[in-house]
């Protein structure tokens, strides 16, 4: 007992050390080592430190109880934010052995919980989510939180075992009776490993929603003690309740096509396939992709089978009914894919993922396998249901109308586009350095802003393109429409990373594409239309995380020569604070309207608040908000695509109502713009 207690105090390299000494086997030290390793080196095994970490903590737990759904034994799941700090996750599942483990002797429980990869290694599932991305398993979580205990309700029994930093706390003891089974498991985060410590219900939320969208017979509850939180996520519908949430706000041309069947390989192997789709009155394309319920932001080949089948099977239901008058249209993939909302859920047995964030997938099998049964479904369907048929055919054929007419006139106005041209425009003032992952470019508002950028940059490494008069919204224009805004082309011959299907992130010319905008209403607007734009047009660079918002300061505080900035209300008033502790005396805070009345004489804090980044002098810029050395930039990146898709729609669409809901609803969201 006494020695249990010690262990709690001691780091792992000396509980490693104790237990050599005395005379643990070799098993144990090597347990140890491995939950060293994930303590020393977090970010290898669940990606970063920081919230998206802290996250992860949670969907590794979360996954090893869907994987017991899937395995037909659970249906229940409740995740539990605590007021305390701490996480839970509660199923119905058959629970966690807590017998001996045939090959290590000690508690299967304490295997699972204490041993790195131990997770699916005594049952193999097929297509396990645990298997996927991370799927480092729950030891990883144990490892990284100071304390966790898990109760196993099994064989009319409750077991406990409590755990810190990964490390046994004493046997699994039998704590009392059960009626029926299941395992819960709770964790406290390691205030040593992670950056923060505050879990956020509503980027739980958007995991577990879509978990429910895409396993239609699980049940999964959110409770938030904090706030009183207690939603239900269950959709009896999946992927057509999903496509259905996804365009919520837009007009829906008709109901959801569900097509859904096992794929039979050569080999023997089955390859589960769901696709949902329907088109509604925008012009932009939402595939939203998964690969054993794991988000495929890149893509791959279930992506590019589902394509390919569409056009396919449209193109020949065109033609065999005649619905393309006379021979001069030729539909393409581009017009089939305009409205298009799509969600594509496979389950493969070994995926391969490939790609920048390993999130694109690879299997050559897989491609066949969606486009067989989009294939054969599709055709199915349109039998049956000629009028939606020729819905979907009425609408490419407006969208290929739109596209031959809009290339027409732009060869007529110039035989070279900009866009095609590799001539850089002219506003844009370069950097003198050469290599891209040492530069950066600055999208500012204003023709003003411009130019105190243009000055107070170094211009070694810093790239300027201002943008004049407002920035076209995408989410409301056709592609070629897109194309033909200056402003927009610009962008993308600065970038250099060309356009669809030449689009090639390889080419971008800059480590980091800053957006520079005021820090008011209007600023938020241009930053959100910039925003909307690079997420459907250049998607890649959010997911590589290139895209940054600069932080202009709010205020600028004077106190005699001394001056201060403040990029937000309680900064300004940490540093009044500050002042007035340093010069002893209560300080009259004049606000900077009236410096000019008090002529300078005073010997009060003068604070001037920034209406906008032209106000701000070169120097002044150059000392806020571009040099490294002292600025704030946020990184902007998008933790769930279907949540983000929803959000541009609501903040750009048509939809009056929905806006002015969500943006009174979430004031503060839509000032950071932390998609
Ligand atoms: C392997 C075997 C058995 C249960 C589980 C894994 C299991 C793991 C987790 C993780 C979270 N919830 C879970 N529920 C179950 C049981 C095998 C048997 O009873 O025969």
């Amino acid at each position: 007992m006494a020695q249990e207690t010690e262990l709690l105090e001691m780091p792992l390299e000396s509980v490693a050390q104790a237990n050599d000494n005395g005379g643990y086997n070799e098993d144990t030290i090597k347990v140890l080592e491995g939950l060293e390793a994930v303590r020393k080196r977090p970010a290898m095994y669940i990606g970063d430190i920081s919230e998206r970490g802290l996250h992860h903590l949670i969907n590794e737990v979360v996954d090893n109880s869907i994987d017991e759904a899937l395995a037909g034994y659970a249906r229940n799941i409740t995740i539990s934010l605590h007021a305390d700090g701490s996480c839970s996750v509660q199923d119905d599942g058959r629970g966690i052995p807590v017998g001996p483990h045939p090959v290590k002797k000690i508690s299967t429980l304490e295997v699972v919980m204490c041993t790195l990869h131990a997770g699916g290694k005594f049952e193999k599932s097929a297509y396990k989510v645990s298997g996927g991305l991370h799927g480092v398993g729950v030891s990883c979580v144990n490892a990284l939180s100071v304390n966790m205990h898990t109760e196993i309700r099994r064989d009319g029994k409750v077991y406990r075992q409590d755990y810190s930093r990964g490390v046994p706390q004493g046997n699994v003891r039998e704590i009392g009776e059960a009626k029926s089974t299941g395992t819960f498991q709770r964790f406290y985060p390691d205030p040593e490993i992670f950056k923060t410590l505050e879990f956020k219900s509503d980027r739980v939320a958007d995991r577990l929603r879509e978990l429910a969208f895409l396993n239609p017979q699980i049940v999964i509850r959110l409770r938030d003690e904090r706030d009183g939180r207690d939603d239900v996520y269950h959709y009896p519908g999946g992927l057509v309740d999903f496509v259905t949430y996804v365009d919520e706000g837009k007009i829906a041309l008709m109901k959801p096509i569900m097509l859904a069947s096992v794929f039979k390989g050569d080999d023997g192997s089955e390859t589960p396939v769901d696709v949902c789709f329907q088109y509604n009155n925008s012009y932009n394309e939402t595939v939203l992709s998964y690969v054993n319920n794991i988000n495929t932001i890149e893509g791959g080949t279930h992506v590019s089978g589902f394509r390919s089948a569409l056009t396919r099977t449209l193109n020949a239901y065109a033609t065999k009914n005649n619905l393309v008058k006379g021979d001069k249209i030729q539909l393409t993939g581009e017009d089939f894919r305009e409205g298009l909302t799509a969600a594509i859920s496979v389950k493969v047995g070994e995926p391969q993922f490939e790609g920048q964030t390993k999130t694109k997938l690879g299997n050559g099998e897989t491609e066949s396998a969606v486009r067989s049964i989009v294939n054969d479904q599709l055709t199915a369907f349109l039998e049956q249901n000629p009028p939606i048929g020729k819905k979907i055919i009425d609408k490419a054929i407006l969208a290929a109308e739109a596209r031959i007419a809009a290339r027409k006139s732009r060869e007529m106005v110039r035989r070279k586009s900009a866009l095609e041209s590799s001539a850089l425009p002219g506003k844009l003032a370069d950097c003198s350095i050469s290599t891209p992952e040492d530069c950066e470019i600055f999208i500012v508002e204003g023709d003003s802003a411009g130019g105190s950028a243009k000055q107070g940059r170094d211009r070694r490494f810093q790239a300027i393109l201002p943008l004049r008069g407002k920035v076209l919204n995408v989410q409301k224009a056709r592609l070629p429409k897109v194309l033909e805004n200056e402003e927009i082309r610009c962008i993308f011959t600065a970038l250099g990373v060309g356009f669809g299907e030449d689009f090639d992130i390889t080419k971008l010319r800059y480590g980091k594409v800053i957006l520079m905008a005021d820090a008011d209403v209007d600023g938020s607007h241009i930053r959100t239309l910039l925003l909307t734009f690079f997420f459907n047009y250049m998607h890649p660079l959010i997911e590589a995380g290139k895209i940054y918002i600069a932080q202009p300061p709010l205020y600028k505080l004077k106190k005699g020569k001394k001056e201060f900035y403040a990029y937000n209300d309680a900064e300004r008033d940490e540093i009044i604070g500050r002042i007035k502790k340093e010069s002893g005396a209560n300080v009259e805070i004049i606000s900077g309207e009236e410096v000019a009345a008090a002529n300078g004489n005073t010997s009060g804090i003068l604070i001037s608040r920034f209406k906008g980044l032209g106000e701000m002098n070169p120097e002044q810029l150059w000392q806020t908000t571009m040099n490294t050395e002292t600025r704030t930039i946020l990184q902007v990146s998008i933790e769930s695509a279907a949540t983000a898709s929803k959000l541009f729609e609501t903040l750009m669409g048509d939809q009056v109502e929905p806006r002015r809901e969500f943006i009174e609803r979430n004031a503060q969201y839509v000032k950071n713009l932390d998609i």
